[in-house]
């Protein structure tokens, strides 16, 4: 490969702007400037330059916690960069990231990352994204030898070469993942040779030196701009320092090895090859490092003059803005199941918006297990309508990445009590994502599927999981209970510029009701009277919508006056209306399938406790599942989900 001098000087520059940031860093971080920690890039310089001289501009990278090397290589100024360390408001995540989760995403850096290995997924997202839409850019995922380890990036090699996708996994592999040495966490020969397993081109490279290092990652760009899918290259290096500058762990790495590979220093290596072979002077060395010197000092400057990020700034920046939307003057429609009524609003926004795609497991052939997304690849295409194999953490993180990438994923989660293995991504990735980056990215993401039991599926196959949503700030949490809603919300949620978890009732898919044909929203946040009353409020959520209506008419029979409200969506949730109703009714129920322990009861009695004390002429009484996993037995199940008759005797309970 024919390099030019003017590149290698470049190369130069750039390793040894990495390698003064990060001692500046360890200046800084002992002085008390830099905050938490940070781990240094020195000795490893090589392996992101070489990487990114590979790229374009609009090829995008995914970092990991060892990231600043990733952002400064693929073009980051080093003065924003030091004023995210200090946590102040120039830099670029705003001082709400810090060190580990740098992005530029106008410089396409998809993020370092502080969950180890968490950045492939992403990456693979971002491939796909490039591959819907029809560009040949290519995306650089950096992970270590530790990170090689997770399944994760087992799931991605298989995945990405399943569907060909651009992804080039750049494995650092420094020997160590903190303290634990390879030879003690590897077994075989890595992740060259499991690569080749999938059928992956793999090659493995002396990670200091920044010309082989470009030379692989080159071909394996050039590969993944053919259409011929992902390749790894496994770079071998050193990091001189500790595992973060934090860490002040006892010695697991003897004195000779360190010396060994300091001798092996990548910059040095090109310093020599520099003035030997391509007859550069040492005074353009100094000269070019003078200027890294006279950056770094002006990033110092920079930084320390910033101002702190505010109080209201941080608040901002969790959730995107809501975009505005009215329900239609009427609800009347023909006739629809909640499954049809979903099924409609997919169809209208995939047809309405190229960026909204879906998928999940048995989506596209069959329509779904429970038939919500039928037709739609006859309809959209095997490209829109993505069959995925059983990999839920890597299809979710990529839905991830390719709503970071500007796409508008829908991923289906068969039955929701998978999500568990999707938790990482929901929780750290997509609900953290616009936060850590200043409240500026978007993720336009919808994660959706059934929950709940009443069909006999059993433990692992009925749960009502959405109290740990709740509890996750950056996540829109929706739960329709009519066919009506359910069309409204699902189109809300997609427009939506957040991470939404769209909670289907499984039993409710069958569900008949009137739907309008044209395509519609119901704003989120706006909680839903489905019967007004005048002596206690029910507020019920999902299947307990139904019967919570049941229990009011039975109760009407004695003369029981009982206003039902249903939230819709529980983040964010219309505390308003259902404070108003409570003001007006003295009394409320709280009635949910979710086992009643740490549940959307809790918060919402808390809530209410909390704003309308002085309205309540009764206790706030909580209505849900007993705190056992659901039971095979129908007897028991039906013992365990909460009954129109336990609503009625809640509600007598208070009068
Ligand atoms: C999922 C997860 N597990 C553990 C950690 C704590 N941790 C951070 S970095 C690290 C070692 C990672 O090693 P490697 O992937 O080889 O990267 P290196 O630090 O060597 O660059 C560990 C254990 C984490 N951040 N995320
Ligand atoms: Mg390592």
């Amino acid at each position: 490969m024919q390099i030019s001098v003017e590149m290698l000087e470049r190369f130069y520059q750039t390793m040894v702007r990495i390698r003064r940031f990060d001692e500046k860093t360890a200046e800084l971080f002992n002085s008390g400037l830099v905050k938490g920690t940070a781990h240094s890039y020195v000795g490893q310089e090589a392996v992101a330059t070489g990487a990114c001289a590979a790229l374009r501009a609009d090829d995008s990278v995914v970092g990991n916690h060892r990231g600043h090397g990733h952002c400064i290589a693929k073009g980051a100024r080093v003065d924003r960069m030091m004023a995210e360390l200090m946590g102040r408001v120039t830099g670029y995540c705003r001082g709400l990231g810090g060190s580990m989760h740098i992005a530029a995403l106008d410089l396409n850096i998809l993020g370092c990352n502080g969950i180890v290995a968490a950045g492939v997924p992403l990456g693979a997202g971002a491939a796909l994204a490039a591959r819907l839409e029809g560009s040949d850019r290519v995306t650089v995922a950096f992970f270590g030898d530790g990170g090689a380890n997770q399944g994760v990036v087992y799931e991605a090699l298989n995945l990405t070469a399943v569907w060909k996708l651009p992804l080039i996994f750049v494995c650092e592999n420094n020997q160590y993942a903190l303290s634990t040495s390879a030879t003690r966490s590897t077994a075989g020969e890595g992740v060259v040779t499991r690569a080749r397993a999938f059928g992956i081109p793999a090659v493995r490279v002396e990670g200091n030196d920044v010309l082989a290092v470009h030379e692989a990652v080159a071909a394996a760009v050039e590969r993944g701009r053919r259409g011929e899918g992902p390749s790894v290259v496994e770079a071998l290096t050193y990091r001189w320092g500790g595992h973060s500058m934090r860490a002040n762990l006892p010695d697991y790495r003897t004195k000779e090895e360190e010396l060994e590979w300091m001798e092996r220093d990548p910059i040095a290596r090109l310093e020599r090859g520099l003035l030997d072979t391509h007859g550069v002077k040492e005074m353009r060395l100094k000269e070019l490092r003078e200027a890294v010197e006279h950056e770094l000092e002006e990033a110092v400057r920079f930084a320390t003059g910033s101002p702190e990020p505010t109080v209201e700034m941080m608040e901002a920046s969790v959730y995107a803005p809501r975009i505005e939307v009215r329900e239609p003057a009427s609800r009347a429609g023909r006739e629809l199941t909640f499954a049809e009524a979903l099924n409609e609003a997919l169809r209208d926004e995939m047809a309405r918006d190229r960026r909204v795609f879906v998928m999940g497991e048995d989506v596209g052939l069959i329509g779904g297990i429970f038939t919500v997304t039928r037709g739609l690849r006859e309809q959209f295409g095997e490209d829109r309508v993505r069959d995925t194999p059983i990999t839920e953490p890597v299809f979710c993180g990529m839905g991830v990445g390719a709503a970071i990438a500007g796409m508008r994923p829908i991923i289906e989660v068969q039955i929701f009590d998978f999500v568990t293995l999707m938790m990482d991504q929901i929780v750290n990735q997509a609900a953290k994502f616009r936060f850590m980056l200043g409240g500026m990215p978007t993720v336009p993401l919808v994660i959706r599927g059934p929950q709940g039991g009443g069909i006999r599926l059993a433990a692992q196959h009925s749960q009502s999981l959405e109290a740990w949503f709740l509890h996750v700030p950056g996540l829109v949490v929706v739960a329709p209970s009519t066919p009506y809603d359910a069309k409204g919300l699902l189109t809300a949620a997609i427009r939506d510029d957040n991470p939404v978890m769209f909670l289907e009732h499984k039993m409710l898919y069958p569900l008949k009701g009137e739907v309008p044909a044209e395509p519609y929203a119901i704003p989120l946040g706006k909680a839903d009277i489905k019967r007004a009353g005048s002596h206690a409020t029910v507020v019920a959520t999902q299947m307990m919508v139904q019967r919570a209506l049941g229990a009011a008419s039975d109760l009407e029979q004695d003369g029981v006056s009982v206003e039902v409200i249903d939230p819709r969506t529980l983040v964010p949730l219309d505390v308003d209306t259902i404070l108003g109703s409570v003001r007006k009714t003295g009394r409320l129920v709280i009635a949910h399938e979710a086992v009643k322990r740490g549940g959307f009861g809790a918060e919402l009695a808390a809530v209410v406790m909390e704003q309308a004390l002085d309205d309540l002429d009764a206790p706030v009484v909580r209505v849900g599942a007993r705190a056992v996993p659901m039971p095979y037995n129908d007897t028991l199940e039906k013992a365990v989900i909460p009954s129109r008759e336990d609503i009625v005797s809640a509600v007598r309970g208070i009068l």
